[in-house]
């Protein structure tokens, strides 16, 4: 690699990129410098175990690349506005479209999905925290450093431009030279080792700390759909990492898994990248199906309606994702017998789902519903997710599939699914927990705004791309002649599908500024139960002092809070008088920090291809590890007197 090619140099926006790195840089050391808040920086936030703390990074980290995403999607947008248009050149326009897809799914939903699991799970079960908080520590700081390291690629080395998923030939050396290909697969190999950890760790977490009462019956929706997605992870992440490999030793050792030429076959790479890619869609929607059953139950005011037949769904579901995989490359040519069983398996998967939108539906019928935010949200998924339900079927079908198959309808369908299930799913999901986690009231009003303004943006931008399908528009094209554009009509709609991409953008800022708002104005929130709920991560303080529960809670049903304050309410009830005890609780610990850091090193040096830089971060890597095998003073107690008083100030007793 020559050094000249280490900057990327020659585009006004890449200037722009280094100059608000640097100023950001500057920034953020200034006041950190400035209000003395290093000290404070590493002990609470760098070096912390506890669940909520991760939980609160992980969201932070989401929102920043949701914002990142959508800016390459707004540049993207731009671009196609209108016919002939040169704003991007053609190479650009491929690096834009391969950081987003990667970023928004990898870097956007997968921590979006781990803050949830991270600030709602241990809260929900009668957990003091996950089952291995160290581990949880090390999967967001790889998640973390991954992304970082993907990111950088923007300003230093350039950018991925094969596609999310990278196929080869394309992403192979001898076509992918330079160092942006390496980005995107270190920086997904390192993630994706935490994202693993962390599915263990849930799984682990749900089916052992779960408070002693509590049965696997009994057990709130949102922790079976983590429960299942985390079954997932563990399932097929492993081929993520297998598939990486074989393509770093393709690239970096000269090896020919992928390449024709020497007996390879980049057919492998494909079937291989989305025996993960398929299960990792259902992997981010199921939490989001999680959070929609605690929505509808809360503010519908009733139990859910069909509740073992929603694990059921949610378990047929991630077991049928296996088997669907090569729906996406019907046109590949397996021949017409592969090509049934796995239509037919993917139309299955539409039982279930329809089983559960049934569900919600009735849950809210004849119930006392309340249109606060996370409803709103909830209630606007159901039809988005529906159409986008029935154009996957569509696809599913083989036949037809030769006609949709890269065009604008895939990318309707997909963006339909992914917005209007995982991404509503999620904003529903941190619009319902947050004044559990932070402790106040969000604005309403400019939540509204927000809310209506993305669900007007999202039809204005994605229902002109299913026409545009039609019409013959493909995927991943920068630019269309004036001839398509007006003659053959693709002009207008590409226009109006600008226009709603706009409105989304305006939208986020308004959540933004909901926020920053909130954290200025926002009420306090001293009950604790701010939504008058039915789960147990209602019964403690918001936001909960760090050891979550002074004593376990003891639960007898389905939404134990909710039987619980109808207990309370009862004529005669007495409190039972509480005995605390000491608790038992993880110390900080600055290695997880310390080995993503390490981990950076060893992804930017191998990125570089200087080995020496490679492997000097693996034995960083190792180093930590082996310290931490030599730490002995993990653990502390909290005493029962300091229990006891932490509960009075926060008024529990
Ligand atoms: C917020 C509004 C969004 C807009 C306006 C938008 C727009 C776009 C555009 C214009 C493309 C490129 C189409 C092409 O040239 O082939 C694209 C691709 C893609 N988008 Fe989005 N997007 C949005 C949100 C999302 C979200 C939330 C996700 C995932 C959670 C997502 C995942 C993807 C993926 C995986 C691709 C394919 C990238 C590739 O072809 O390699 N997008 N999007
Ligand atoms: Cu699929």
């Amino acid at each position: 690699m020559q050094k000249s090619h280490f900057f990327v140099t020659g585009d006004p926006m890449i200037y722009g990129a280094d100059a608000s790195i640097a100023l950001a840089t500057i920034a953020i050391v200034f006041f950190l410098t400035k209000f003395k808040k290093w000290n404070w920086l590493w002990r609470e936030w760098l070096t912390t175990v506890d669940h909520k703390k991760i939980g609160i990074m992980y969201l932070i980290s989401a929102l920043l690349m949701l914002f990142r995403g959508g800016v390459d999607a707004i540049l993207m947008r731009l671009q196609l506005a209108i016919p002939n248009n040169h704003f991007l050149p053609s190479e650009h326009y491929n690096e834009i479209f391969t950081t987003h897809g990667t970023i928004m799914i990898l870097f956007m939903a997968m921590p979006f999905m781990f803050a949830l699991f991270n600030m709602v799970i241990p809260l929900q079960i009668g957990a003091r925290d996950v089952a291995f908080p160290f581990l949880n520590a090390v999967s967001f700081w790889l998640f973390f450093i991954g992304a970082m390291l993907f990111n950088i690629s923007f300003v230093i080395g350039g950018s991925a431009d094969a596609g999310w998923l990278s196929y080869p030939p394309l992403s192979e050396k001898a076509f992918s030279p330079g160092p942006g290909q390496n980005f995107w697969i270190w920086g997904i190999q390192i993630s994706g080792i935490g994202s693993l950890a962390t599915g263990i760790n849930f799984i682990v977490t749900i089916l052992k700390m779960r408070t002693p009462s509590m049965r696997l019956r009994d057990m709130p929706l949102f922790s079976w759909s983590v429960l299942s997605a985390s079954i997932a992870i563990l399932g097929v992440f492993p081929i993520l990492t297998v598939t990486l490999a074989m393509l770093t030793i393709d690239r970096l050792l000269g090896g020919h898994f992928f390449t024709m030429t020497a007996g390879g076959n980049p057919m492998m790479y494909v079937n291989l990248i989305w025996m993960w890619g398929h299960p990792e869609v259902y992997i981010v929607v199921l939490p989001a199906f999680g959070v929609y059953s605690e929505v509808v139950a809360t503010f519908s005011r009733k139990r859910i309606f069909g509740y073992s037949s929603m694990v059921f769904s949610m378990i047929a579901i991630s077991v049928v994702s296996y088997y669907t995989w090569a729906h996406h490359f019907f046109t590949m040519g397996a021949g017409a017998n592969v090509n049934i069983v796995f239509a037919i398996c993917t139309m299955i998967i539409a039982i279930p789902t329809g089983v559960k939108i049934f569900n919600w539906l009735f849950t809210m019928f004849h119930g006392r519903i309340k249109f606060t935010l996370p409803m709103l949200w909830t209630m606007a998924f159901v039809p988005c997710f529906l159409v986008g339900g029935a154009t996957g079927v569509m696809l599913a079908a083989a036949p037809a599939d030769y006609q949709y198959h890269n065009s604008y309808f895939l990318i309707a369908h997909f963006h339909q699914v992914l917005i209007g299930g995982v991404v509503f799913g999620y904003i529903a999901g941190m619009y319902y927990w947050f004044p559990k986690i932070f402790g106040f009231e969000l604005n309403e009003r400019l939540g509204k705004w927000g809310f209506w303004l993305w669900q007007i943006g999202f039809y204005v931008c994605f229902m002109p791309q299913y026409a545009l399908g039609f019409m013959g528009m493909t995927r991943r094209i920068y630019t269309y002649n004036d001839a398509m554009g007006w003659d053959m009509g693709w002009a207008p709609l590409n226009f109006i599908s600008t226009i709603g991409a706009f409105l989304m953008g305006i939208a986020f800022l308004f959540q933004v500024w909901q926020i920053l708002y909130s954290i200025k104005y926002g009420k306090r929130d001293v009950t604790g139960d701010f939504w008058d709920a039915r789960t147990l991560e209602w019964s403690i303080a918001s936001p909960p002092p760090i050891y979550n529960f002074a004593t376990l809670p003891v639960v007898k049903d389905r939404d134990a809070w909710w039987y619980r304050k109808e207990d309370m309410k009862k004529a005669g009830y007495k409190k039972e008088p509480i005995k605390f005890e000491a608790i038992h609780m993880p110390k900080n610990t600055g290695i997880p920090f310390i080995m993503a850091v390490f981990w950076f090193i060893a992804g930017f040096g191998f990125t570089f291809e200087w080995n020496w830089m490679g492997f000097a971060g693996l034995i960083g890597v190792a180093g930590t590890l082996f310290a931490r095998s030599f730490q002995y003073d993990t653990d502390y107690y909290i005493s029962a007197e300091e229990v006891e008083q932490t509960e009075k100030a926060l008024g529990r007793l």
